[in-house]
Formats: C-alpha cells, structure tokens, sequence
C-alpha cells in the first residue's frame, strides 16, 4: 500500500513538474536579487539578471555557491527577509570550520515540515502512529525538523532526543512506539544497549534513519537486529534540514527528491558541467520554494547519481538518486588506491561475526601512507580474517586490529569513522 502526504505534488508528471520548477526557480531568483546583496553582486559580477532566467536550461548561468559562501555571509549575509520574520534557527556543527546557520520564516517552517510529513507517510508512518524523535533537539536540524514534520502528519510524538539509551529502550516499550527515527550510528547503539538488557522492542515497525553514509550491510543488521523496515532520509542544514531532499520508498529503488521543493543537478566536480543520468558526481540544489535563505546551486559535496527519472512502483514521479556514497572531502587514497569509508564498512558487515562499530585509522610507515582497520567483533573473528577480506575491496592488505565487543569509543551523534594518526601516536 503506497501513502502519499501531497498526492498531487508526489504523482506530478514530469512535465508538471518542469513547470513548477520553473515557477519556483524564477520566483527564487527575484526573491534573492531583490532582496540580498550578496546574491545581486554575484548575479550582476555574472552579468546575469532575473529576467534572463526563460527556462531551466538557463540554471548554469547562475554559477554555483558552496559552503564557504554560507559560512563567509555568517550569520545572517544570506537572509532575504526581514529580521523579524525569522520564528526559528538551525546551525551546523561547525566541527570543520564556522558553522553554517539556516534560519527560517513560518513559510519556510512550514516547508520543511511539508517534506518531512511526506517522508513519514513514504515510510507508512501515518496520523495517530506513535513516532520516537532521537536526535538532538537543539541547534542541529533533526530533531525539531523531524519534529515539525511529524506534527503536520499527525504523529503522537515521543521527542526522547539523544542520550540515555536504555530509557529509549523503556519509552518506546512503554508507548508502543512504531517508528524509531534517528542519526544511523546512535540507532546501532540503542540496538547494542537493547541487546544488553536482554530485551526486545516488538511495537517497533519502522525506522527512519540518516544524517551519516550506511552500507547495504549496515542496513541489513539494522533491519534484522530491530526486526524493522528501514527507510534512508537525506537532507541537509542548507537545505532547509532533515527530510527536505527526499528519502527511500517501501520500494527501497533510491532516495526519491522531492522535486517540486528542490533541482537537482549532478555535476563533475572538476568541471563543474552536468554529468548524464547513471554517472556519479557531485549532487547540487537549488531551493524552489523557501524564502529567508534560498539556496541557488548549492554544491553539497555529496556523491550519488540520477537512477531513474522513470516514475517509481511506488507512483512517485520524482527523480531517484543512488544513496549517498559519501562526501568529497571523505575520499582517501593510500597507496595509489581511491575508496570510500563506505566500501570498507560494506566489506567488514560482511564478515561474519564482525560487528557494527569500526574506525579507519590513516598513519605513516617510512613515510608511506597506510591504513589500519579496528574493528569490535565476536570471539573468533581475527585481524587476518579482517586483512584477507579487505584485500578483496581495496586491493591491498591495510592492518586489521580486532577488538572485544563495547571497546571502542560510541557517539550519540554523527559518528566519525575515519581518525588520522600523529607520530606521537594521538588520533585526531
Ligand atoms: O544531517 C540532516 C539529517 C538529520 C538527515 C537527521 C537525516 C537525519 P547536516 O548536519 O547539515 O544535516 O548534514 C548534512 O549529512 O550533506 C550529507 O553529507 C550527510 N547526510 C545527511 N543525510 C544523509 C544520508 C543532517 N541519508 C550532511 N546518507 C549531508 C548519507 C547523509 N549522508
């Protein structure tokens, strides 16, 4: 059974949707022109006006914007609204650099929590179903985003936020929770926690989880150990946060964008041209309907790739992307080989016994760049199994260290996987 929040705006043929695209495409282009100096300047330094803007073809006219744009206009460069018309705010973490703020009017609350009420209802979580709400509410767009959302569906909502795992555990046995949200890597550890309480959460139906890359593998383990169908939500601070790109259909065919709200474009990053449908790239977005700081071809520094523009068998006619394999910037290259966390995360998932928690750790033998994998896993798995297994992935034998179960360090948030190691033998 396939449930639509927005039937109209989800089913739209491709056609309808060009045009609405449109619309909001030039409607975005005033709003920023008109009303924002940095837009205007990059505009005019491009020689580019809004009315210059006919059809969809004319986006690369517009040039690109990134994250150092929106961290160089922070706080508030970027805003094309008045002050006062500002009712919420979220940040990014700032961990690589000054954070990027969004902000939003009632318009663009309501939004956001239009597309996230799509996600619940994509993931059969519908009015009256109890939804559990575990990342932060706070500064980071997950909880309240998920929050506004399930709002607007009609969701009893628990807004447990993170922490305090084992009462998640109790709360969600109490209430007869059905959909479990949250950031991947703290929904392995409330699984771990169960585990250890010797308990199990049968109410549980459905999960919505992302904010990080997980393996097909990672999923799996999820679904199983859970006993849960697990859908893959994307979205982003930029954006307008969680939910507001798209997310995974019961078909579970790709990351279905919500193309009346946002264009896509996959780009080569090096040339920054459109890459055909099925080629990987980088994907980039411009926002067609949020008024306080639209984004105009923004470069996500994620990678993934049209698969289909073909309407799904689930009804949506909206483009599907690959999940995401990764950002640019998470890319590592040790001897003379390019490979992606997620690809050594697939390969260990696959070993039997092997558990969810691993890092990557970079380090310098004789000045040549080499890689060490520690990773927890049950009695009997060894560092060889590790080593041989990877050899199959990266084509050379990085060093598999093998720890006991609840060893290594866990994260109630994003989790970092990917550790660099000084002479001094500090990771940073
Ligand atoms: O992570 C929004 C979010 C919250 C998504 C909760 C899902 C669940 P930011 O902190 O701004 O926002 O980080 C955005 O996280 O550009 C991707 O690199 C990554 N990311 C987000 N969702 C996914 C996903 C939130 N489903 C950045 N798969 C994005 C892979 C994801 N990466």
């Amino acid at each position: 059974m396939n449930y639509y929040f927005n039937a109209m705006a989800e089913t739209m043929s491709q056609d309808q949707l060009k045009t609405v695209q449109l619309r909001g495409l030039q409607r975005t282009i005033r709003n920023a022109y008109i009303n924002n100096e940095f837009y205007r300047s990059k505009f005019d330094a491009a020689g580019v006006n809004p009315n210059d803007i006919k059809s969809l073809d004319d986006l690369p006219l517009l040039g690109f914007i990134d994250k150092n744009d929106l961290r160089d206009q922070f706080p508030l460069g970027m805003l094309c609204k008045p002050e006062e018309d500002i009712r919420e705010m979220h940040m990014s973490s700032g961990s690589t650099g000054t954070p990027v703020a969004m902000v939003y009017d009632e318009h663009d609350l309501d939004q956001g929590a239009e597309c996230m009420a799509r996600c619940y209802h994509m993931a059969g979580v519908l009015q009256g179903d109890k939804v559990q709400i575990t990342p932060t509410f706070g500064l980071f767009n997950g909880g309240f985003g998920m929050y506004h959302g399930a709002r607007k569906a009609g969701l009893f909502v628990v807004p447990a936020s993170s922490g305090n795992t084992a009462r998640q555990i109790r709360l969600i046995n109490s209430f007869k929770v059905k959909c479990l949200t949250g950031v991947v890597s703290y929904t392995m550890r409330i699984m771990e926690v169960m585990n250890e309480m010797g308990v199990t959460m049968p109410s549980l139906k459905v999960g919505i989880f992302g904010a990080e890359t997980f393996s097909d593998k990672m999923r799996e383990k999820i679904e199983k150990g859970l006993n849960i169908e697990a859908f893959d939500i994307y979205g982003m601070t930029e954006t307008g946060g969680v939910g507001t790109t798209g997310m995974d259909c019961a078909a579970h065919d790709g990351i279905h964008i919500f193309e009346d709200q946002y264009i896509i474009e996959i780009i080569d990053p090096a040339t920054g041209k459109v890459v055909p449908d099925g080629e990987s790239g980088e994907v980039v977005f411009t926002s067609l309907n949020r008024n306080c700081i639209p984004i105009i071809r923004f470069k996500t520094g994620d990678i993934s790739r049209i698969i289909s523009r073909e309407t799904c068998a689930c009804g949506r006619t909206h483009a599907r992307i690959d999940r995401i394999k990764g950002r640019i910037d998470d890319m590592l290259i040790v001897k003379g080989v390019n490979f992606f966390p997620k690809q050594v995360e697939q390969a260990l998932m696959e070993i039997p016994g092997v558990l969810a928690d691993y890092r990557i750790i970079i380090f310098e033998n004789h000045g040549i760049k080499d890689v060490r994998i520690e990773v927890e896993a049950e009695e009997g798995v060894t560092g060889y199994t590790v080593e041989k297994k990877l050899k199959e992935v990266l084509g050379f034998s990085p060093k598999g260290d093998v720890y006991k179960p609840g060893s290594l360090p866990r994260s109630e948030g994003k989790v970092k996987r990917v550790f660099y190691q000084k002479e001094s033998g500090e990771l940073v």
